[in-house]
């Protein structure tokens, strides 16, 4: 049986990524890992849980060594607009956490999974149907520390043979965990707002195309990847992965047509639209299909049903 660390455990990922490997593996073989913000009753009373500082390396080593881990899911991260307004706690976070988990993965021949991102394409990039290899020149620092991840993660894979696996995932949508910073948040706080206001502000602009994806199948691809065949991972590190493309207005769309009073304008924040930009408007997903059967389940109108039903019970 894996016995697992999930850094970044109390966040939007990390908290549910958390409960479906405790469902999977066991609760006691899933360690979950995180700093500063409260872990909620059920992710505390489910399984181990300790505090996990990934710039801290000896205390990613203590925990790596006290539960016998052999995979880290390193979810730990600061996310595109926080980045963007404290660029040196994310080089921190982003770079020096990744590279001692990596390091006491080396140490302890853990398996790393590692998420990427859409931040890590840029201006230079062809934003439609962006390929897997292709042009990254990001203009951000999240994308500059996404960038230089999956380069690091490569190269501890083929310097030192750790099993590093990676996705770029885009925006997540989900109800569950908030999402702290990003410049995709928009996608959830939408679902959230037409619940309790029937109407919503939008800091993207009409026209903001990005890739989406509803949660489970975010927990879907990291879990599948780190059980695909070594044999058949070409890439390995930072696949393209998405679900949907779509922009505010056809978001507002979806939500109307099972909440038709619902309305939405616009106050658009200058940082988001110009990070916005620089990102794909859809990716090329076609080798994670090929190389371990990638394949999300929730389509806009499947997610949007199931936001709603969900949210409407929770508020
Ligand atoms: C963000 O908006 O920063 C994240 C991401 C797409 O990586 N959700």
């Amino acid at each position: 049986m894996k016995k697992i660390l999930v850094t970044g455990a109390v966040g939007q990922i990390g908290s549910e990524l958390t409960m479906a490997l405790r469902e999977r593996y066991g609760n006691e073989n899933v360690v979950a890992g995180g700093r500063k913000t409260r872990p909620s009753e059920k992710l505390l009373n489910s399984g181990p849980f300790e505090i996990v500082d990934c710039t801290d390396i000896d205390a990613v080593a203590a925990v790596v060594k006290k539960y016998k881990i052999d995979t880290i899911y390193h979810l730990a991260a600061i996310l595109s607009a926080v980045a963007e307004a404290h660029p040196v706690l994310a080089w921190n976070v982003n770079i020096n956490g990744l590279h001692n988990v990596l390091e006491v993965a080396r140490e302890y021949d853990c398996a790393v999974f590692t998420p990427s991102s859409i931040g890590a394409f840029g201006p230079t990039t062809p934003l439609d149907n962006t390929p897997q290899v292709t042009i990254q020149r990001p203009t951000t620092m999240y994308g500059v520390t996404k960038v230089s991840g999956e380069l690091l993660c490569d190269y501890y894979f083929k310097r030192f043979g750790v099993d590093t696996r990676g996705v770029r995932y885009p925006g997540i949508i989900s109800n569950e965990t908030l999402p702290g910073g990003g410049t995709t948040d928009y996608a959830v706080e939408i679902y959230y707002e037409a619940i309790r206001h029937k109407k919503y502000t939008c800091n993207l602009p009409a026209g903001a195309f990005l890739d989406m994806m509803y949660m489970p199948d975010a927990l879907k691809a990291a879990i599948d990847l780190m059980e695909a065949d070594p044999e058949k991972l070409i890439h390995r590190n930072a696949f393209n992965v998405t679900a949907m493309s779509f922009d505010p207005e056809i978001i507002a769309a979806s939500i109307r047509r099972q909440i038709p009073e619902f309305v939405m304008d616009y106050e658009v924040d200058p940082v988001k639209k110009a990070i916005a930009e620089t990102w794909p408007n859809s990716m090329d997903d076609s080798a994670a299909r090929e190389e371990w059967g990638w394949k999300p389940d929730y389509d806009l109108e499947a997610m949007t049903a199931d936001m709603l039903t969900v949210l409407s019970k929770k508020l």
